[in-house]
């Protein structure tokens, strides 16, 4: 097997500040609508926690999109309630224990690790006046424990974590007030962190603003037209930051990033291949715009034929034009199978399961050939330099005598590296490198979950929020740590 990664690709590590911070409202941090989630399950959805401050009456709503309506009570606005368990408020607890971890980050061998910054730690209400300097020296002390250990920061402005009150006062992404307010806290990222920050993407998973609209949009209204004007919105945005950012440090990279949901089509009946490619569009149009610096013929086809109008600028599409991605970093964790004739038995995102994959406990298939076609599908596509910035194998580890044996994480992480080799030594892929999700135990998006673990270490927590926290190696720690050693080349 010949296996050879380019002597600078970028071994990494993933996680996200709602997931793995906690410190929810310290430093004063505002709050995000991460922090009125509560938990879920496999088959519970997480809810919305709102209260009616007139009436004073509270509830719970579903969080909309394949989880449910949302169903806030007009009146009512997302609130943290007392006595509810949000598994982003103490999380996993990097806030107070990030020097602990990055050591040992450093110990495995990164050579970066992908992070966000939490908007609402930088302007506690996505529209204050000022930054918040507690803030901006958190980071700057992340940041510089990185570089203590040579680690390159990879950094994502907005991971499913908006200023809860850009919900609440500017309905979120769907009001374009929010592209000014979002490239004001770009410039103070990019002009506070110009010397340690080298890699930026805007967006986490920009796609999922069609299905994740109260985490990634900030918004309650399900409609296609808002969904449609909060994905023109961040497109404008983002387009500004990536600007921005070259006018502060013309040395930055700097990334789109969409959750590749590849979806096979279920028979070759040519109806289900039609299928397959309709349902490419629902990521590929958030590349093609970022990457292109237009909007795709088909959308416009599409917006017609749902009447969907958007809230436009003069200078919006010039502003995209000129603000096109240096790379495209993406999600890749499993395929899903699309077909015409819609199955009972569809698990929301992915369609139904698919019978040649082993699954996990959660039904997300086992799939490394897909990352392969991932890879070629966006670099035969765009010829932009690849990033894969979130990859892994959610399970319910145990520990046992003190120890994680954690063999199906090796072997899931062993086939997606065999698969990246390929894409770059057959297909010749320019990949810049691969951050596999959840390097550290953090609370699963989708559930909430803590038991839902991707780490290569443990962290000693349950659903509810119980445990000591304690950090421990799992067996993935010291096999990726050879991997990393060798570049990819000590994978058994
Ligand atoms: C992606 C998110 C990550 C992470 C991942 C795994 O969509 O970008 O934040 O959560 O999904 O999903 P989950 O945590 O639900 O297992």
């Amino acid at each position: 097997m010949n296996i050879k990664f380019p002597d600078n690709f970028l071994w990494g590590g993933a996680t996200a500040a709602c997931q793995i911070e906690g410190g929810y409202n310290e430093g004063k941090k505002g709050l995000t609508v991460a922090d009125v989630l509560t938990v879920g399950s496999h088959t519970e959805t997480r809810k919305i926690t709102w209260r009616n401050p007139k009436t004073n009456q509270t509830g719970y709503s579903d969080v909309g999109a394949f989880w449910g309506k949302i169903n806030i009570p007009e009146g009512a606005v997302p609130e943290v309630l007392e006595g509810e368990y949000y598994p982003s408020h103490v999380a996993s607890d990097f806030y107070h224990r990030y020097k602990e971890d990055i050591a040992l980050l450093a110990q495995m061998g990164l050579k970066c690790y992908r992070m966000s910054i939490s908007w609402a730690r930088i302007y506690p209400n996505g529209d204050d006046a000022m930054p918040n300097e507690e803030g901006l020296a958190f980071y700057h002390a992340v940041f510089d424990e990185c570089r203590k250990y040579g680690i390159e920061p990879i950094v994502t402005t907005a991971h499913y974590d908006v200023p809860l009150n850009l919900c609440i006062k500017y309905g979120g992404w769907k009001n374009r007030e929010l592209i000014e307010l979002y490239v004001r806290y770009c410039e103070i990222l990019f002009t506070e962190f110009k010397d340690k920050v080298k890699y930026w993407m805007t967006f986490n998973e920009i796609n999922s603003v069609i299905v994740e609209n109260f985490k990634a949009a900030g918004m309650t209204e399900e409609d296609s037209t808002s969904y449609a004007q909060a994905a023109h919105n961040q497109f404008v945005a983002s387009a500004r930051a990536v600007k921005l950012s070259k006018s502060i440090n013309p040395e930055v990279k700097i990334g789109c990033m969409i959750a590749y949901t590849l979806s096979y089509p279920k028979t070759c009946n040519p109806k289900d291949q039609l299928e397959s490619l309709l349902k490419a569009r629902t990521y590929n149009f958030f590349t093609d715009v970022q990457c292109d610096g237009v909007y795709p013929s088909y959308k416009w086809k599409e917006y017609e034929q749902k009447g969907i109008q958007l809230e436009l600028e003069e200078s919006d599409f010039q502003e995209i034009k000129e603000g096109c991605v240096d790379f495209i970093g993406f999600s890749y964790y499993t395929s899903g199978i699309c077909a015409a004739k819609k199955e009972e038995d569809e698990i929301g995102l992915m369609g139904p399961v698919n019978p040649y994959l082993k699954t996990n406990a959660w039904g997300w298939g086992i799939d490394s050939d897909g990352l392969r076609i991932s890879l070629c599908n966006l670099y035969e596509r765009y010829r932009k330099p690849l990033f894969i910035v979130e990859n892994g194998y959610g399970y319910a580890d145990e520990v046992v005598e003190g120890k994680i044996h954690d063999d199906y994480r090796i072997d899931y992480m062993r086939q997606h590296i065999l698969a990246m080799n390929d894409a770059i030594n057959l297909d010749g892929v320019d990949l810049l490198g691969y951050t596999p999700w959840g390097c550290i135990d953090i609370s699963s998006l989708g559930t909430g979950e803590m038991k839902k673990r991707y780490g290569m270490i443990y962290v000693e927590k349950d659903d509810l929020g119980n445990g000591t926290l304690n950090r421990i190696k799992k067996d993935s720690f010291d096999w990726y740590k050879k991997c990393i050693a060798s570049n990819g080349k000590e994978l058994y």
